[in-house]
């Protein structure tokens, strides 16, 4: 296996590890950035690790995305089956260090289930530990406390530094402790994130800043080499400006973000990159640290199964190829598995899910076609070393007879790649052309010989090989794709793929056409061409293999082709890899001399068969560890059926249930006290990109409130001139806030997609005449969507506040009304340490804790559940549970969904689900898109008692009404994977102290 080759390299002579002031760039060495290990090595090619060069195909996931550490292997696999060799992950430091100096990274939050997942799986990973690292997290991952900071963020003012330097020595010394020099499997590092775009006439960039985050790093013992992700290749930091990295790169999301007319693909294809690299960093391999595998969704957004399709099996092909044209050796696609934005960790621009259109979906499914056209280019570089070293030309029309159809060659002194592609890349129409191939012993050949054309169907680009070696034997050239192939004592089985109705051609050194035979399948035309045979095909449904002497060639059509794995070997004894054809997953295979192993997941009844790398005389197979039948051919192939039935199984109904539902806005009861309230007595503001317009400061982070719910509580006492009350409240995109006067609704804002929201005021006419002399309390709820992150250097939109920017009661000055505010419970001294710091907002439930598994609910009312309505605007919390007892050996994805139709009538609704405590998902119902929660296994205990609270805020004059909650069933699968461990629910405890 991967890591069994490494040993551990003790941490030798690196005495600089010790040198911790800040540093500013003249004191800097150049030196010790580089090669302080000699594991993880570069030149202007590729990486290398132990001395072998290596294909970095990584994914990015993020694990705080699923709080279900035990669940990270499931993912880590389900992208070892693609191919890949690595993965790349942010921290967010916002959940770790929710109070400035408690740095907490245990329970779900710790990393070492990763670190462990990577090393089982054989992946390498990236660490991208920010500090600020965007990602569509509330604040970029700025603790909600960063907005207080006295300094301009990432920059190099102290007060920033200083702020981050917990963090970054405690997640550096993590990183560090499982690095590949101390046996781990970190091999890369990013400090910050897409340091490059700033406001104009800043003086950018700042190389002593960067210096200083990389210093932070080093210092707590990071030596695998830095790499930078650029979004535009500016080339502010590359490896050799002041202030350098190891590895340059760049990001890229070339089809952008808009998912509503997902056949648009906007913008030209880059061809310059690799020009542009070597002349910004011609010592770095070319480096693609985030490429577009999906896209985020704005509120109101068309949700992402449209991202999916924007970014599907077409998008890959053609936009793939093309950085494979261009050369890129490292290259890791964003996101791969999404997740979700659990328990308000997602900044205001999104909302719950962040499936992003990966090929995993929320639910870690697989079905996606994006997943499996991603298992055939991923695999085809394990088997073409050549590619890692090839020289790149410029993509040109003069490879083929078409000018309709651009090649770009990849050339070494021997093998050579051809990228074809519509000239006019996004171009759906199918093209013929004729390709030139060059090869060393048969010079120009203009393929196909024995066809008219090859074709490019709709979107589509292709890699074509000349002189391309397959084990002993050698593909003159090949027009067909090839899958993979592998060497088997004196046998070789390599697979080829096209698509549909696409004519190929495949020609190999050495033989004649009496030393083929058609094993299976028709329609395959050979011949001699002197020297060397050529295999000619139309791809058809029907699969043909040929034998040409020793080779044995399987002619696929891309759909069958799908279904190929080349698995990671778990267990091996003596043998070689295997080629199987099997359905849904194949996860790990064991291999000895008599015996295979395969484990995997089905979501139908599937046949196993094993073209390459069964011993010839197979004794036993077996499927998730249950022996089948099978049959061996004179061949060696073997072929098995594996029955998959879909479970019986059983989940309640959730309007079936009884359900308990108390008020969660007692604040509006003149009996309500709000003496343990937060004054927000504060006359000034510590957020300096924002100054107050308000006497005292109501903005949620100076009281150490950051998210979600966000109450305010003022106080005045009446003179018969109020009429009016505008109010300016913030709480990020698609927010909304409502305003009551004592028990009477004043009016709500219902929020937008736009960002209008940012500036809006609304204006109310107060319900009644207030009677002179009385005190009066305006109670203002503000739903906070999460802080802006801080993508523009040193806009600081982070500390855009949330909570009230301002109000004006006419008849009165601002300081005649005296505010308290509340957010959750103890703000950053949060109470719940297990579900982080961000898990629960200022509701009175949730200050309670009522939204926690077991909540005292004996007195509160009888209900129907949240599709019962309410009458009038107010907030209600549901609570109620169920048990739930789910087959094993499935993978059953649960989701809550709300129904919610946009028919005249239907009143705004914000809705929070909250399961066995954790908060899975929010609902804005005037603006969605989001009605489907999925909650994954290990959240839900599939064999156990659940609890699940609702609280549904009606902002609308005649209240509203969720018009269905259900749980539903999406695909199961039979899955070997068995490992789920319940992330801890610590149940509903009394709060002493809660208001
Ligand atoms: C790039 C960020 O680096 C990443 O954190 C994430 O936000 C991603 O975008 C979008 O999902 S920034 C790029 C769009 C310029």
């Amino acid at each position: 296996m991967l890591f069994s080759k490494i040993g551990v390299i003790p941490l030798l002579g690196l005495s600089w590890l010790s040198s911790a002031q800040i540093l500013n760039v003249d004191s800097r060495s150049n030196a010790h950035s580089k090669r302080q290990q000699d594991i993880v090595t570069w030149d202007d090619k590729s990486l290398m690790i132990n001395g072998e060069r290596l294909m970095i195909f990584s994914a990015e996931f993020h694990p705080f995305r699923l709080p279900v550490p035990s669940l990270w292997l499931d993912v880590l696999q389900k992208i070892k089956a693609l191919g890949y060799t690595c993965v790349s992950f942010y921290v967010d430091w916002h959940l770790l260090e929710g109070k400035q100096g408690e740095f907490r990274a245990d329970g779900i939050f710790d990393l070492q289930p990763l670190f462990d997942a990577a090393k089982e799986a054989g992946l390498y990973l990236i660490a991208r530990p920010g500090p600020y690292i965007n990602a569509e997290v509330s604040g970029g991952g700025y603790p909600g406390w960063v907005q207080r900071v006295q300094g301009r963020l990432r920059t190099n003012d102290a007060a920033y530094l200083e702020a981050t330097a917990n963090y970054s020595a405690n997640i550096g010394r993590i990183i560090a402790e499982n690095q590949i020099t101390k046996g781990g499997p970190v091999i890369l590092y990013q400090p910050e994130n897409e340091y490059q775009s700033f406001v104009k006439g800043y003086n950018a960039p700042d190389y002593e800043y960067w210096e200083n985050v990389k210093k932070q790093f080093e210092d707590a013992g990071i030596v695998v080499p830095s790499i930078n992700n650029e979004a535009h290749m500016n080339g502010y930091i590359t490896t050799s400006t002041p202030a350098n990295v190891d590895i340059y790169g760049h990001d890229s999301y070339p089809v952008g973000f808009d998912c509503t007319r997902p056949d648009i693909w906007p913008t030209p294809l880059a061809t310059d990159w690799l020009a542009k690299n070597n002349k910004l960093a011609p010592d770095s391999p070319y480096a693609l640290l985030e490429f577009q595998g999906g896209g985020f969704q704005p509120p109101g957004g068309k949700g992402f199964e449209a991202c999916a399709i924007l970014t599907n099996h077409e998008f890959e092909r053609v936009v793939y190829k093309n950085n494979y044209a261009v050369g890129a050796t490292i290259f890791n696609i964003y996101m791969t598995f999404g997740g979700t934005n659990w328990g308000n960790l997602g900044h205001a621009e999104g909302y719950t899910s962040y499936d992003y259109g990966s090929p995993i979906t929320e639910e870690r499914l697989v079905w996606r076609e994006k997943y499996s056209e991603m298992k055939l280019q991923a695999n085809f570089f394990h088997v073409s070393p050549a590619y890692l070293v090839a020289d790149r030309f410029n993509s040109s029309l003069d490879w083929t007879n078409n000018p309709a159809i651009t090649v770009t060659p990849g050339m070494t002194k021997t093998t050579k790649f051809y990228i074809s592609r519509h000239t006019q890349y996004n171009s759906t129409q199918t093209v013929a052309y004729k390709l030139k191939v060059k090869t060393a012993k048969y010079g120009e050949l203009s393929v196909p010989q024995m066809s008219d054309s090859l074709s490019l169907t709709r979107r589509d680009s292709k890699i074509h090989l000349s002189d391309y070696p397959v084990g002993d034997h050698n593909l003159v050239y090949s027009t067909a794709e090839v899958f993979t192939w592998k060497k088997y004592g004196d046998k070789t089985v390599l697979v080829v793929y096209g698509g549909p109705n696409e004519v190929h051609e495949l020609a190999v050194e050495g033989h004649t056409p009496s030393q083929c035979e058609l094993l299976s399948g028709s329609g395959v035309k050979i011949e001699s061409k002197g020297g060397y045979v050529v295999a000619n095909w139309a791809v058809t449904s029907e699969r043909k293999v040929v034998r040409i002497g020793t080779l044995t060639v399987y002619m696929l059509n891309r759909n069958e082709a799908y279904n190929f794995y080349v698995p990671p070997v778990a267990k091996q004894i003596g043998l070689s890899e295997v080629i199987v054809k099997a359905g849904y997953l194949i996860r790990t295979v064991e291999v000895s001399s008599k015996s295979l192993n395969f484990v995997g997941d089905l979501n139908s009844t599937t046949t196993l068969e094993v073209i390459g790398g069964a011993p010839s005389s197979l004794k036993m197979l077996k499927f998730n560890g249950k022996s089948l039948k099978f049959k061996q051919d004179k061949n060696g192939v073997v072929t098995a059926k594996v029955a998959f039935a879909a479970p019986k199984m059983q989940v309640p109904k959730l309007g079936k249930l009884k359900w308990k539902k108390i008020d969660t806005l007692p604040e509006l009861s003149s009996s309500y006290s709000d003496a343990a309230w937060t004054r927000a007595d504060l006359k000034k503001t510590y957020n300096i990109a924002h100054p107050l317009r308000t006497p005292t400061s109501l903005y949620g982070g100076d009281y150490g409130y950051h998210t979600r719910t966000l109450i305010f509580r003022g106080e005045f006492t009446a003179n018969s001139q109020e009429k009016d009350f505008s109010i300016y409240t913030q709480g990020g995109m698609a927010f909304g806030s409502t305003v009551w006067l004592n028990d009477e609704f004043v009016g709500s804002y219902l929020g937008g997609s736009t960002w209008e929201s940012y500036n809006y005021t609304s204006k109310y006419t107060l319900p009644s005449r207030l009677e002179n002399g009385k005190r009066y309390t305006f109670t203002v709820v503000v739903d906070n969507m999460g802080l802006d992150g801080n993508y523009v250097i040193p806009e600081d939109r982070q500390k855009r506040p949330r909570g009230i920017i301002d109000y004006d009661l006419s008849g009165h000055t601002k300081s005649d009304i005296s505010w308290k505010l509340t957010g959750n419970l103890g703000g950053e001294n949060y109470l719940d340490k297990v579900r982080g710091p961000l898990n629960e907002g200022g509701l009175w439930v949730e200050r309670h804790g009522y939204h926690l598994p077991a909540p005292p609910t004996k007195d509160w009312a009888n209900s129907r559940g949240p599709t019962e309505g309410i009458e009038k605007p107010g907030i209600t919390f549901y609570s109620t549970s169920f048990d739930l007892d789910l087959p094993k050996g499935y993978d059953i994805p649960l989701s809550f969904t709300f129904a919610n139709s946009t028919a005249a009538g239907t009143k705004a609704y914000r809705a929070q689900l909250f399961v066995n405590g954790y908060q899975f998902g929010t609902v804005v119902s005037n603006i969605g898109p989001q009605t489907r929660f999925p909650v994954p296994q290990g959240i839900l205990d599939f064999n156990g008692k659940n609890y699940v609270g609702v609280s549904v805020w009606a902002l609308e004059k005649g209240g509203a009404k969720v018009e269905g909650l259900e749980l539903e069933v999406g695909m199961m699968t039979a899955t070997s994977f068995d490992k789920i461990k319940n992330a801890p629910v610590p149940k509903w405890e009394l709060r002493k102290g809660a208001y």
